[in-house]
């Protein structure tokens, strides 16, 4: 059976509510990020990283969660979580790039500057943080405007992801009233069915 590595307060969040998407049975080894286990030299063997998640699938160990959720998608969707054209497939590619590359370091940054603060956030960090968002969310928002969902007219992958991504900035408290559109996206895709069976991992 499939072994996904890291628990529901990771990237393993994604992978899973992907696999419970597709309906492929997946056993969960909850790990928390930076924990003793992800140090083991055992682990260290799957993911020479350290980090979390990691995908077992047969001889297979994949891991950087989206390299594991384009995996699933092509292996398992047949159709589902994946889109349906080349062009379509290079615009998944794009939006799913473009989120973690320009906005997922300052949604981390930006969460991490909040929680690790024990009451004494960094207010010149967060303002940075918030400064590199407000230059990429518009160009996000704009696209958001008339759809559901980021690519293609359907729920793919490029939407787990993103929309985790997008969420880690308004725990830290974020106003996201000047984007709409991203926040009702991010709203629709963490109240997908399968995001609350992944939360019974918790
Ligand atoms: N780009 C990697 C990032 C992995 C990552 O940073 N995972 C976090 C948990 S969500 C982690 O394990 N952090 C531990 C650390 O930074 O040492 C991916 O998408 O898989």
């Amino acid at each position: 059976m499939i072994k996904v590595y890291g628990g529901v307060y990771s990237r393993a969040n994604m992978v899973m509510c992907a696999l419970e998407a597709l309906g492929v049975a997946y056993e969960n080894i909850p790990m928390a990020p930076r924990s003793e286990p992800t140090q083991t030299s055992e682990y260290r063997e799957l993911n020479p990283t350290g980090k979390l998640p990691t995908l077992v699938d047969g001889d297979l160990v994949l891991w950087e969660s989206q390299a594991i959720l384009f995996y699933l998608a092509r292996k398992y969707g047949d159709g589902l979580l994946w889109v349906d054209t080349l062009e379509q497939e290079a615009d998944l590619y794009r939006w799913s790039l473009f989120i973690s590359n320009q906005i997922e370091v300052p949604a981390l940054d930006m969460l991490l500057a909040v929680k690790y603060a024990e009451g004494k956030p960094d207010q010149q960090l967060i303002d940075a943080q918030r400064q590199l968002l407000n230059r990429f969310l518009p160009v996000l928002e704009t696209h958001l405007q008339d759809k559901d969902y980021l690519v293609g007219g359907k729920l793919t992958v490029a939407d787990l992801h993103g929309a985790t991504v997008i969420s880690w900035p308004k725990v830290a408290g974020f106003d996201y009233s000047d984007y709409p559109a991203i926040d009702r996206w991010v709203g629709r895709i963490q109240a997908l069915p399968v995001q609350e069976k992944v939360r019974q991992h918790a």
